[in-house]
Parts: structure tokens; C-alpha cells; sequence
């Protein structure tokens, strides 16, 4: 097999820059070590930055997600039994797009099936090498067959517990990382929204959050232990929390409903730096990893592949030094949602600790981001997106 892009991975990272390759006429294979209905059942991210949403709008993919995105202009804080609403659009002229992830999977899936491109699901073995050459290596066995794709370039798209960027040799690129003492436990409920916007609640149980994927679906989440065993979380006991965290004061009150999926999120922040070795280009998850209270992980992943296609376009155009521009230009926007994901976390995460300092600097700042304006646009305009950058320099 010869290609010019080899890519691993087809979550978001992954299917979306194959995608934005084929329509600048660069060819690429896809391995992906899931079946198709896995990742097309995924659960995960539903916020898209307004970027996220013109960026596939523009590329031709967009098409269900303006039938069937809920186009939201705002969010809620909810503390000390209050609730503040954080005006994104009116203080940034932004708006975000709930859309489930898994619905951005099954749209590229789509169009790239239909433009009669491959994707090679159900592979094992999958080894990288020659990295540090100008002919790298892709080797996977699919159905029983072993596969050499000799490539230009290798896109690791494989999440961050892909085996790409565990195949650069350790110490060639800097870790940063940070754990928390906490992490979320989250639901689909086949009930409807009884709030318009999502709800993002600081209580003294624990964060929870309020959010939805359709007019009949709700999405929940819960601050619980890093090491829950959720067995012990009946849905009793989660409903429970849920009207415990959520309802408090102002008389709303959330719609249960039959549980359709349950699950652990850990909280984790990560960067690899630079997020290249080589001809291996390191894109999304695998390259980096936020706490996901700022909604920003798939919203990077996007932003990476958009610069990575770039860059190989310019390449295949000429212009050889637009490699050295990838990781540069992607770690700006990475370490900014680094920031905010690690604030909004730290914010409305209760420590677990039993430290009434640390709950008292949570609240005061919880007062100023919801009663300042300044303070509440530098909140809301990190949420919706700051601006992509302007493409390579010439
Ligand atoms: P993915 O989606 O993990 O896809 C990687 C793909 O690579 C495959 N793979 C391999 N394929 C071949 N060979 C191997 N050896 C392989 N190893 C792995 C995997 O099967 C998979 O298909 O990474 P990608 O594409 O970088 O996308 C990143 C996003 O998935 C992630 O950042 C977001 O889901 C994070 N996230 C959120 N992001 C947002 O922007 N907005 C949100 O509202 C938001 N909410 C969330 C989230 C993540 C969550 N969880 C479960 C982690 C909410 C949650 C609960
Ligand atoms: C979601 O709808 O799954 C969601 C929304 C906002 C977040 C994280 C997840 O911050």
C-alpha cells in the first residue's frame, strides 16, 4: 500500500482531516482499531465552538448538524441555591452548537464513504516506524491479513491511549501533565430538557451539570470519586444527586427518564510538546488532554487537524518549512484551553478535601465571573471559541 497520509484513528482527530485532505486532493488511509458501530455509538463531547461548526459547515459537512444542532446563546451558573446566566452571544457576538460527538462521527463517516474512500475498521498490531525518515511506516493486520503502508507522513489521531505517540522515543518530547481528585460520572436519559441552556452547578455534593443532545434527550454529569465503583450508583441514587445539585431554588426542576447509557470520565490535563516527531504529526486526543468542564477537547482536536491539513497542503505546494509551523501553531490555542479547562475545573469542583479557604476563593470567584461584565466575556468568550488564527505565514 502506498499513500501519502497515514492515519491513525478515526475518531473526530482522525476522520475529519481525512476528510478536509480529500478535498485538497492529498490521499490518505484511515486504520481505526474499533468496529464501525463503536464509534459511531461513542458517547462523548456535544458542545462545538462556533469555529468548529463553520469550519465543517465550509467543508461540506455541515448539513444535519444546521437541521439538527441546538444553536444555544448562553449558560447557567448555578450556586448558593442562585442561578446566573453567562449572555455568551450578547458579550461575544458568539454562539456554541450541541451536537453529540458521536453525530460529527457518523457525518464524516458518511461523506467519506460516499465520496468512495476507505476506512479500515477492526485492525490489531498496529506498528509505527521509519519515523524520522522521509518514508515512514505504517504496518496493521486487518482480517487476518498483515498490511505495510508506506506513507509520507503519519497522522496519530488515536486518542490518548493510542499507540502513537507511545511509539516516539521517550524523552524526545517534553510531558506536562496534571491529575485531579475527582472525576465525572455521566448519563443519557431519554427525557426531555426542561432547560433551554446547560446548567453548570457548584454544590456542596459535589459539580453536576445539566446538558442535552435533542428535544427527547438529556445529558447528565456528576463530580464523584476517581475510583467510583458504579455499581454503587443505582439510578435512584443518581437522579437523587441530580435533583439535589441541580434544583436548587427558583422552582425549576429536571425531567427524569429512562437511563440509556452510564459512564466514568477521568479528569486528566496533558500536553505533549512539541506535538511532532519527525513525520509523525500527533493530532487531538493524543497529543493532548483537558478536564472536560470547558468543553473544549473535540473543539482542539478540530482545531489541530484544520492546521495540520494546512500545512501538508503547503508542503505538497512547495513550500517544505510549513511543517515546522504545525506544532507552534497548535499549542498556542492548546495551552489557552489548557487554562480554561483547568480554571472552569477548579471553580466548580468540589476538592475533597475539607477546606473552607479554598471554598470561599471557589465562591468569591464565582460572584465576580457572574456579576462583573469584564470578567464574565473573558469566561464566555473562552467557552464559544477565541478565533482561529489566520493560516500559515507566507
Ligand atoms: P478519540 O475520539 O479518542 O479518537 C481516537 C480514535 O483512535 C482509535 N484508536 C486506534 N485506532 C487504530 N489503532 C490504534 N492503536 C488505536 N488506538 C485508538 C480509537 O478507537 C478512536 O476511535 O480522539 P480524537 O479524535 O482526538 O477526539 C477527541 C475527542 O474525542 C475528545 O477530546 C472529546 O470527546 C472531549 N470531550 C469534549 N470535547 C468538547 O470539545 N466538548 C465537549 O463538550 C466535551 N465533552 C468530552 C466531553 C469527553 C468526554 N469523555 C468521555 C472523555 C465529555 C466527556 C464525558
Ligand atoms: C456534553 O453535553 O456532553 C457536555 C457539555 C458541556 C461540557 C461537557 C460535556 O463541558
Amino acid at each position: 500500500m502506498r499513500t501519502q497520509v497515514g492515519i491513525v484513528g478515526a475518531g473526530p482527530a482522525g476522520l475529519l482531516l481525512a476528510h478536509l485532505l480529500r478535498r485538497a486532493g492529498i490521499d490518505c488511509v484511515v486504520i481505526e482499531n474499533q468496529t464501525r458501530q463503536h464509534v459511531e455509538e461513542r458517547v462523548r463531547a456535544g458542545v462545538l465552538e462556533q469555529g468548529t461548526v463553520d469550519l465543517l459547515t465550509a467543508s461540506g459537512v455541515g448539513e444535519r448538524l444546521r437541521r439538527e444542532g441546538l444553536v444555544h446563546h448562553g449558560i447557567e451558573l448555578r450556586f448558593s441555591g442562585e442561578s446566573h446566566r453567562i449572555a455568551l452571544t450578547d458579550l461575544t457576538g458568539r454562539s456554541i452548537t450541541v451536537y453529540g460527538q458521536q453525530e460529527v462521527v457518523k457525518d464524516l463517516i458518511a461523506a467519506r464513504l460516499a465520496a468512495g474512500g476507505e476506512i479500515h475498521f477492526e485492525v490489531s498490531d498496529v506498528k509505527l516506524s521509519g519515523l524520522e525518515s522521509t518514508a515512514p511506516e505504517l504496518r496493521f493486520v486487518h482480517r487476518g491479513h498483515a498490511h505495510v503502508a508506506d506513507c509520507d507522513f503519519i497522522a496519530g489521531c488515536d486518542g490518548f491511549h493510542g499507540v502513537s505517540r507511545r511509539s516516539i522515543p521517550a524523552g524526545a518530547v517534553a510531558e506536562f501533565s496534571r491529575g485531579y481528585p475527582f472525576a465525572w460520572l455521566g448519563i443519557l436519559a431519554a427525557a426531555p430538557p426542561t432547560s433551554p441552556e446547560l446548567v453548570y452547578a457548584y454544590h456542596e455534593h459535589g459539580f453536576a451539570l445539566y446538558s442535552m443532545r435533542s428535544p427527547a434527550i438529556t445529558r447528565l454529569y456528576l463530580q464523584c470519586a476517581p475510583d467510583e465503583d458504579l455499581s454503587r450508583w443505582s439510578e435512584a441514587r443518581i437522579w437523587g444527586e441530580l435533583h439535589a445539585r441541580l434544583e436548587t431554588g427558583g422552582g425549576w426542576r429536571l425531567a427524569e427518564g429512562d437511563v440509556l447509557q452510564k459512564g466514568g470520565t477521568p479528569m486528566r490535563s496533558y500536553v505533549s510538546e512539541p506535538m511532532r516527531f519527525g513525520r509523525l504529526f500527533l493530532a487531538g486526543d493524543a497529543a493532548h488532554i483537558v478536564p472536560p468542564t470547558g468543553a473544549k477537547g473535540m473543539n482542539l482536536a478540530v482545531n489541530d487537524v484544520r492546521v495540520l491539513a494546512e500545512v501538508l497542503t503547503a508542503f505538497y505546494a512547495g513550500r517544505k518549512e510549513a511543517l515546522d509551523e504545525y506544532s507552534p501553531r497548535c499549542l498556542e490555542r492548546v495551552w489557552r484551553a489548557e487554562h480554561f479547562s483547568w480554571w472552569m475545573t477548579s471553580m466548580l469542583h468540589r476538592a475533597g478535601t475539607d477546606d473552607p479557604f479554598h471554598e470561599r476563593l471557589q465562591l468569591a470567584q464565582l460572584k465576580y465571573v457572574t456579576s462583573s461584565r469584564a470578567a464574565a466575556t473573558g469566561l464566555a468568550e473562552n467557552y464559544v471559541g477565541l478565533p482561529f488564527d489566520g493560516g500559515p505565514s507566507q
